[in-house]
């Protein structure tokens, strides 16, 4: 099941944290992140899975957000090609980190195609379109994945979000918690059963699956009352990490 995992990889917190990319000019402090960071790991562990922790790299101002660089399928690697010029050089450096931990390494050579914009349920994955992730790199990565037995679809991100799973998240086998936005996607309507959340709790749609837990982002009402009648919910803030557009996914790698 997608949402069934023994390990995770985890990056301490580096105090260049602040300089993060931001669509809105924001500049999370370091203690205040580093805090949200240690209760994040905290749930991943009682969630029940092994974390290997990396060091920080403070070069790379948003490297802790793990999932953006790479991703994990079966035992595979696949080292992804990430857009921005600040974050491109991650992926060099995670790959020697945990090549390790794989039987087997891929890369994506042409294009681009971040972490964020790739969404797994089971066998399939979406891969989203956005300013992130171009046809080129995600048909790239469609094609690797294909070789490996999956099945992909290309997809559309709204303009106006940062990556695709930034506003949903798989929370039950065919199960996508969904923003209002995404929830008017055509491709994801007909093919799974959508959870909407209401305007102004989009943060919610940025929640993690991990065995008979759901890692919720805290302070969005609504997403707590319709999700804690089935789920097993461990509420953590996020408040500063959003600050530069990250939310819970984005911080683990998951297998
Ligand atoms: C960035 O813009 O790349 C970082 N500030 C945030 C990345 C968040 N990644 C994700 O949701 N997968």
């Amino acid at each position: 099941m997608s949402y069934n995992f023994n390990n995770a990889i985890i990056r301490k917190t580096n105090k260049n944290i602040q300089n993060g990319l931001s669509s809105q000019n924001l500049h999370p402090q370091y203690e205040m992140v580093l805090n949200e960071h240690n209760n994040y790991v905290k749930a991943i562990k009682e969630a029940g899975l092994k974390i290997h922790i990396l060091e920080p790299l403070e070069k790379y101002p948003d490297s802790i957000f793990v999932e953006d660089p790479a991703l994990t399928y079966k035992s595979n690697l696949i080292i992804l090609n990430p857009f921005d010029r600040s974050r491109n050089g991650e992926k060099d450096i995670i790959k020697e980190e945990i090549k390790h931990l794989f039987d087997n390494i891929l890369l994506v050579e042409n294009g681009f195609v971040e972490g964020g914009d790739i969404l797994n349920i089971n066998n399939h994955f979406i891969v989203g379109l956005s300013n992130r992730t171009n046809k080129l790199g995600a048909e790239n990565l469609s094609n690797i994945l294909k070789k490996l037995g999956a099945t992909v679809d290309i997809c559309k991100t709204p303009e106006d979000i940062l990556h695709f799973k930034s506003e949903c998240s798989v929370i039950d086998d065919d199960v996508i918690l969904v923003s209002y936005k995404m929830a008017k996607l055509d491709y994801l309507k007909s093919n799974y059963n959508l959870i909407e959340l209401p305007i102004g709790e989009e943060g919610a749609s940025n929640s993690l699956r991990i065995n008979d837990k759901l890692l919720l982002p805290d302070g969005f009402v609504k997403a707590e009352e319709i999700l804690s009648k089935k789920y097993n919910i461990i509420k953590l803030k996020v408040d500063e990490i959003s600050k530069v557009d990250a939310g819970l996914s984005c911080m683990s790698l998951r297998w």
